[in-house]
């Protein structure tokens, strides 16, 4: 065959095989971020992806433009540059009781006394996210935008393609001209609490809730750290340019969320359809504490007159669709008094002025005590102490002070100050120019001390059975313990002589202590709480370093190549590999036997396929391809998807195809099964 040939057929075959690969990980995607019902481990997952950067990168004129890798963020861009939205954007006018619904009822109807006396009303949760518009030319996404004024908004598309639960192709044969979807680009409580952790223990500034974070990271400029955001998506709105014989128009609202669902959104799935206002208020009641138990944030029902031909007829105010009203729940927020303010220091050393409040209820809870962030927070709240404030619950996160009550203000009241030096040390304070925290850097504080050993312990890290809080404050305390190290050393003897320990719980922690010595390498690392190393960084560094020399040595530069981890994480690595208490702290733990290299996998069996690389092709005798596959790796060989020089066998079937073609040509040994078979049984 000419080499020209030759290189036409391999570019048909990667050409053929990525857009199976995409087609396979699009319905893994779908299935895992749309429909909430994975069909595909992530170990499989992760696999054909790599599969498919490599082609991608040895082809990169096959690179499709909805190929899952082209979520992935791109490099920062300088500005969002403005669009105007084909149709607008309307905002929504609010209800806050049943009377405004009538009201707003009673209005449209005067509006024209031919419309009709019953109709149906759609009702849907009000996600608390922010309004994007997404516009699909001939069916592939072209564009996403935020709401902006209505008119003009910012296009950041970039941004947008990281939404797993937003298509980058629409599930449709021949789709119209142009779609325009709207929708709530929202993050879920999970996801945002790791967010504001993850940025408490970076030092960083935390979000007030779900919505800013979501606001904030859709504005992000570098689009890879949108990626790593999670941001989801709910779609409400479908506007077509024409029909199209797959996609005919809808006629109410109900029909264009089924269509808008089977397009491949997510859609809420908490809707439902009523007859009259009482039924409308009847959602509204089971929602409102339904939607207490929603992995999302909620803020209202959104009602929205069903009839496609009757929101028409009503069309818009100048701000609001006359079809539709948020009837919104009331805040979770109550009015309380700070008693006290107490600063308190975290294991990186951050101050965090916490108000004792005078007890409240507040969403179903009593709140106590709520969190004033930082020192520009208490500028920016200007507080006193015995100010009455308000304070809210946003999901998980723990209440904070959203706004003083001026007028309530005690005379002589005293404006809060944060302290110059370290509650728990007394050493100063110092408060870098660029951040808005405040932080002890005294290595020996006891507070940081204490933190640290209350990480080093959790269930995260060396998950040590009954190393409670109370328990190492004590063992701080007396001067029995200066590092993680010293926890190592105690005996049950010493335990014995703490408040509350008795011997058989003495005995038992000495038992945990022992067993957390084989906590893997990855745990250890997470374990040090080094800044900006948490769980899923610390894993992604220990693959990539497998042992605790090969970290310190690295370069920052090498750090900082590894996927996922970027210049600011390499920086704070290698910072602390070089502050020589922690080298001593390394060498202490190598001593103590803990586990600072990742174990080596021992292979299971005999390996006499070990450093043969194998493709696979046509249909086999009797074993499927994923299971030759699997006797091959578990004999130590490889199996790659193509044949290059580096193959030492294809195991060919009936109708192999071009594969078996190129083998020839290079001189690779062609095997059947049964020659399969053969190698695997002459294992001695
Ligand atoms: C939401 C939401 C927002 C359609 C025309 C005006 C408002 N936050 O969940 N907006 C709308 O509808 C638009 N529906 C929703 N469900």
């Amino acid at each position: 065959m000419s080499e020209a040939r030759q290189k036409t057929v391999v570019s048909n075959e990667s050409k053929a095989r990525v857009i199976e690969l995409c087609r396979l990980l699009q319905a893994a995607s779908y299935a895992y971020y749309v429909q909430d019902a994975p069909i595909m481990e992530d170990a499989v997952y992760d696999r054909l992806y790599q599969e498919l950067l490599s082609l991608e990168q040895a082809h990169p004129d096959l690179v499709l433009p909805d190929s899952p890798t082209q979520r992935v963020g791109e490099q920062p861009a300088a500005g969002f540059s403005s669009v105007r939205h084909r149709i607008a954007l309307y905002s929504l006018e609010n209800a806050f009781d049943l009377g405004d619904l009538q009201t707003w009822d009673d209005r449209w109807r005067r509006l024209d006394p031919d419309l009709p006396a019953t109709v149906e009303y759609i009702t849907e949760l009000k996600i608390d996210g922010s309004a994007i518009a997404l516009t699909y030319e001939k069916g592939l996404l072209v564009r996403g935008a935020t709401r902006g004024d209505g008119a003009l908004g910012e296009d950041i598309t970039p941004n947008i393609r990281t939404i797993r639960a937003i298509p980058l192709r629409l599930n449709l044969e021949n789709p119209p001209d142009w779609i325009e979807v709207r929708g709530e680009a929202f993050i879920g409580l999970a996801v945002f609490a790791q967010i504001n952790r993850d940025r408490e223990e970076a030092g960083e500034p935390l979000f007030a809730n779900p919505r800013n974070a979501a606001a904030g990271t859709l504005r992000q400029l570098d689009s890879r750290i949108v990626a790593q955001r999670q941001l989801d998506f709910f779609a409400y709105t479908l506007h077509l340019s024409n029909a199209s014989p797959s996609l005919p128009p809808p006629a109410t609202q109900w029909d264009a969320l089924a269509q808008l669902q089977q397009l491949g959104f997510r859609v809420n799935p908490n809707r439902a359809c009523c007859a009259s206002l009482a039924d409308v208020e009847a959602y509204y009641q089971t929602w409102a504490t339904g939607r207490l138990t929603l992995p999302y944030l909620t803020d209202g029902v959104v009602i929205k007159l069903n009839s496609f031909d009757l929101q028409d007829q009503l069309g818009f105010t100048q701000k609001a669709p006359r079809w539709a009203i948020a009837w919104k729940y009331p805040p979770e927020e109550a009015p309380t008094r700070i008693e006290q303010i107490q600063v308190s220091v975290g294991r990186t050393g951050a101050l965090t002025p916490v108000a004792e409040l005078t007890p409240v209820q507040l969403a179903g809870t009593t709140v106590s005590r709520a969190t004033l962030h930082n020192r520009d927070r208490l500028t920016e709240l200007d507080i006193h102490l015995g100010d009455t404030v308000v304070v809210r619950k946003a999901g998980e996160i723990i209440p904070e002070v959203v706004r003083v009550l001026r007028e309530l203000r005690p005379v002589n009241a005293q404006r809060f100050e944060m302290p110059t030096h370290c509650p728990a040390c007394g050493q100063p304070v110092v408060q870098p120019e660029a951040e808005a925290v405040t932080r002890c850097i005294n290595t020996q504080c006891p507070a940081i001390l204490k933190g640290s050993l209350i990480h080093w312990v959790s269930r995260g890290a060396m998950d040590i059975d009954g190393m409670g809080e109370k328990l190492i404050h004590q063992l701080v305390d007396q001067g029995l313990v200066q590092s993680v190290a010293d926890l190592y050393q105690l005996t049950a003897d010493t335990l014995i002589h703490l408040e509350r320990l008795g011997k058989r719980s003495a005995e038992k922690l000495i038992v945990a202590l022992e067993q957390s010595k084989s906590r893997p390498w990855a745990k250890v690392l997470y374990g040090l709480g080094i800044r900006h190393v948490g769980s899923v960084n610390a894993q992604t560094l220990s693959e990539a370093f497998p042992s605790v020399a090969s970290l310190a040595a690295a370069e920052q530069s090498a750090i900082g190549e590894i996927f996922g981890i970027g210049p600011e994480i390499a920086q704070s690595v290698y910072d602390w590999f070089r502050v020589p208490s922690n080298q001593i702290l390394i060498e202490t733990l190598q001593e103590i036997g803990l586990q600072l290299e990742a174990e080596q996998t021992q292979p299971s069996g005999p390996q006499p396929l070990a450093g043969k690389t194998f493709v696979i092709t046509g249909t086999l005798p009797t074993l499927k391809r994923d299971e030759a596959k699997a006797l091959i790796e578990q004999a130590g060989g490889k199996v790659t998807g193509s044949v290059s020089k580096k193959t030492d066998f294809l195991l060919a079937g009936t109708e192999a195809g071009s594969k078996l073609d190129k083998a020839q040509a290079l001189g690779i040994l062609v095997l059947t099964e049964e020659a399969l078979h053969k190698m695997l049984e002459d294992i001695p």
